[in-house]
């Protein structure tokens, strides 16, 4: 059980479901000596403390995921060089850029899945023991695909991941699947598991919607926070909702959030290098303590962090449920 995760009480005047930490963002976009932003970044509980995988484009703007260790997982201290993989499963292959990282523990290891370069993109997979030495496994799928997000744990004896199909280019488009594997270097039994919204019910989520942090188990069932996007006269608007998943198959959904928990309304997500974005990859929680800290990239630039009791948060999706 995670005790110090990051937290900060809702403030007294606020009603909402998911409220901001009050000195966000917690990492800006010149954090380490060559970065041009540093955001769409995943945590996880490390030793003492946490450990994290961070996006960092640099000033020729490419993107690399980096390291990064804290004691209190709001200050951190990245790493200033990339990752350097060493060969997994199989040979190492090609990776023309890895961006919007996810890691999770399972069994006796650190997973990490990421947006990989390889004719376009595609979703890249590695783990590491320490968070020092890193090894890169074969590509999920075949271009084009996004968001690949492993669960935590084995369901039914096989690896699980969602990920989201898509273009080799700004999609404009894109649906939540689900893929199995028994070794995490095959991947089958693909099943559809959430699409877009009708615009007249929820256009938030509308354009295309792709899983964000690691799902976590509850009572109800397996909490997936997502993002969905609107296409605006002014592009793609990028939000934040959650749905409930059946635990024993993942692929059906119980419930799934009409309103979003979480919409670009700060200064920092309202403007940067990409207005109007707010990107969830990581949480972290303490189910005894009902606390849950959301990180997540906003407007493509600096990251964030979010608040909300685990508790709320299960009771909002149900009670307002497409
Ligand atoms: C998506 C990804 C994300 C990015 C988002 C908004 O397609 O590239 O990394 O945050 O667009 O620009």
């Amino acid at each position: 059980m995670v005790t110090n995760i990051p937290w900060q009480e809702r403030p007294e005047e606020s009603n909402e479901i998911m409220w901001r930490y009050g000195k966000n963002p917690i990492i800006n976009r010149y954090a380490i000596p060559t970065s041009n932003s540093v955001f769409n970044s995943a945590v996880v509980p490390f030793g003492e403390g946490f450990a994290g995988v961070f996006r960092c484009d640099n000033r020729a703007v490419q993107m690399n995921i980096f390291a990064g260790f804290s004691k209190n997982g709001i200050d951190w201290e990245i790493n200033p060089y990339p990752i350097a993989f060493k060969a997994g499963n199989t040979q190492m292959i090609e990776s023309d850029y890895k961006y919007d990282p996810r890691v999770t523990f399972i069994e006796d290891r650190y997973w990490i899945t990421w947006c990989n370069g390889y004719h376009g993109p595609t979703i890249g997979i590695g783990y590491t023991f320490d968070f020092k030495e890193f090894y890169q496994c074969e590509n999920a799928f075949l271009p084009f695909n996004r968001n690949g997000v492993l669960f935590p744990q084995k369901i039914n004896g096989k690896y699980a991941m969602l990920s989201r199909p898509s273009d080799n280019g700004h999609t404009p488009f894109g649906d939540i699947y689900i893929s199995y594997s028994p070794d995490m270097k095959y991947w089958g039994e693909h099943r559809c598991v959430m699409k877009v919204s009708d615009f007249k019910e929820s256009a938030w989520q509308s354009t295309k919607i792709g899983a964000g942090p690691i799902p976590i188990l509850t009572s109800e069932g397996w909490l997936l926070i997502y993002h969905g996007v609107i296409t605006t006269c002014n592009g793609f608007r990028y939000s934040i909702g959650a749905a409930l998943l059946d635990t024993d198959n993942p692929a059906r959904v119980n419930y799934r959030t009409q309103p979003y928990l979480l919409a670009p309304a700060d200064l920092y997500e309202l403007t940067g290098d990409v207005p109007n974005v707010v990107f969830p990859c990581a949480a972290l929680h303490n189910e005894k303590e009902d606390k849950l800290a959301l990180y997540y990239g906003a407007a493509d630039t600096v990251t964030a962090l979010a608040f909300g009791r685990l508790s709320e948060i299960v009771e909002f999706v149900k009670n307002n449920s497409l």
